[in-house]
């Protein structure tokens, strides 16, 4: 494949990771239990993912697949050497909160949990692969859970600061990408999830939710003002789960019900973004009879510190329709939409479209005009490996092929501005939303089953030499 003008100089390609995904030793050198460690596999996940379900502790008869996962605590040089070796340039990570605070509201913080971080950031200097990181990607220690309520509390802000005051201090000149929240419109979908938020009955739950979504952007820009006081090269971005709604017809109401569920979504990054709250949140809050506490020092918080980039994950493109006679969903998701008929889909329901990510790249960009980073794609796939753990992943790599192809599409043709990309599972881990290991996305294969049964053995896919091509032609040789 020949391409006349291909990505800018620099282009930062890599994979991504998330801690409680990936990283076990969910005990370890003094770790503390947070939120993402008692979401079990099986069919209770999401009611307790949504706030639905109480668990707070870890209970007879379930698994945890958190609890160990891949042990990339223990296999983190063995994993990054991997990565290095696929020409990885941006490696993105996220911190385990419970590792620096344990508690999450003590003054001081556990230097087990930092030295572990260091490690693993010097690590990546060695090669010259640039650090990402995300300061919280669904995570919240336990005890600010049981003791405040989550962020429906306005206390969170103080422990919240004091984490990112830690991290930026301590690992200064060594991350200078940072992002605050991961999927910060998840709080909608997943709330237990996204904001260790569980309702009790009768609650105005879009209310508490909403609430604690300001706490998330308030706190989003504390982090933005310290980052940047603390060393003025710091860069810091939001992460939007994103994906264009397209309107299931060409009748006016579709279009008007897409509208209304990309303004859901980009509510967020509008006040990220942007510095304000938009005029129709304010609106749907005063017909709802939602009220949102907040101070005039939180308003100029967000207005004087809005991000320097944005970042989302894109999976699929998503579809809105105003006839309620249309239900048909997409499966396997908890953030499903209308079935669009002209989608292929994975093995788990989440239909795929490249040209999607084109559109989104566009929709973003003409909203913000601010850089953008594609922090997550990827296709979630059963792998079936040989004796030496090599498997033939074609599908995998006609996925992404597909997809960077429409991000060039977007850079060249279009001209947004696009700082990099890192494709989701980079080595196989547990999904999010399943609790899964069968739901595969790395370039390496992990010995590990749904049942936490394997040898932890590292392995190289197909997909292991096709990405290093594609990063050692800076995305010219797709082939
Ligand atoms: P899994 C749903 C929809 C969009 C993004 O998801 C989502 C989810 C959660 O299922 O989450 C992001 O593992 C998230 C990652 C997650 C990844 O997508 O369910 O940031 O933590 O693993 C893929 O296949």
């Amino acid at each position: 494949m020949t391409v006349t003008k291909g990505f800018p100089e620099g282009f930062l390609w890599g994979g991504a990771t998330a801690a409680n995904q990936c990283e076990g030793a969910y005990n370890v050198d003094g770790r503390g239990l947070a939120n993402v460690d008692v979401v079990p596999i099986g069919p209770d996940r999401f009611p307790i993912i949504a706030g639905k379900k109480k668990m707070f502790d870890f209970e007879e008869g379930y698994f945890y697949p958190a609890q160990d996962s891949i042990d990339m605590y223990h296999h983190f040089k063995e994993d990054i050497a991997l990565f290095a070796e696929m020409g990885f340039k941006t490696y993105r990570l996220s911190i385990a909160w419970s590792r620096i605070f344990p508690k999450g509201d003590e003054l001081e913080p556990n230097e087990k949990g930092l030295q572990f971080y260091e490690d693993v950031f010097k690590e990546c200097r060695k090669y010259g692969i640039e650090p990402l990181v995300t300061i919280t990607h669904f995570d919240c220690p336990m005890h600010l859970i049981t003791e405040y309520g989550g962020w429906r509390n306005r206390k969170m802000l103080e422990f919240y600061e004091r984490l990112c005051r830690v991290l930026f201090t301590r690992y200064k000149g060594l991350v200078t990408y940072w992002l605050t929240f991961n999927e910060i419109n998840m709080i909608l979908h997943a709330p237990f999830m996204g904001a260790g938020l569980y309702f009790e009955e009768g609650e105005n739950e879009e209310e508490v939710k909403y609430q604690a979504a300001h706490h998330e952007l308030v706190a989003s820009a504390i982090a933005t003002k310290l980052a940047h006081e603390i060393d003025p090269e710091n860069k810091v971005g939001c992460m939007l789960a994103a994906g264009q709604y397209y309107p299931h017809t060409a009748h006016p109401r579709d279009y008007w019900e897409a509208l209304k569920e990309d303004r859901e979504n980009y509510f967020f990054i509008d006040v990220q973004s942007r510095g304000e709250y938009p005029n129709y949140a304010k609106k749907k809050w005063e017909k709802l009879g939602i009220e949102v506490s907040m101070t005039e020092e939180d308003r100029s918080l967000l207005k004087e510190h809005t991000v320097d980039f944005i970042s989302f994950s894109y999976y699929s493109s998503r579809v809105a329709s105003g006839n309620p006679e249309v239900r048909e969903k997409t499966e396997g998701n908890i953030f499903a939409s209308i079935k669009n008929p002209y989608l292929e889909a994975s093995e788990w329901g989440w239909q795929i479209d490249p040209l999607g990510l084109r559109i989104t790249l566009n929709a973003i960009w003409d909203r913000y005009q601010k850089p953008m980073f594609i922090v997550e794609n990827g296709l979630g796939a059963i792998d079936i490996p040989d004796e030496n753990g090599y498997v033939v992943d074609d599908y995998r790599i006609d996925y992404l092929r597909q997809h960077i192809a429409a991000m060039r599409d977007a850079i060249v043709e279009d001209g947004v501005e696009l700082l990099g990309y890192t494709t989701w599972g980079c080595i196989d881990l547990v999904s999010a939303g399943t609790g899964e290991m069968k739901k595969r996305y790395g370039f390496i294969y992990v010995d590990r089953d749904n049942d936490g049964k394997g040898s932890l053995k590292r392995s190289k896919k197909k997909s292991f030499d096709w990405y290093k091509q594609v990063i050692a032609s800076n995305g010219a040789d797709l082939d």
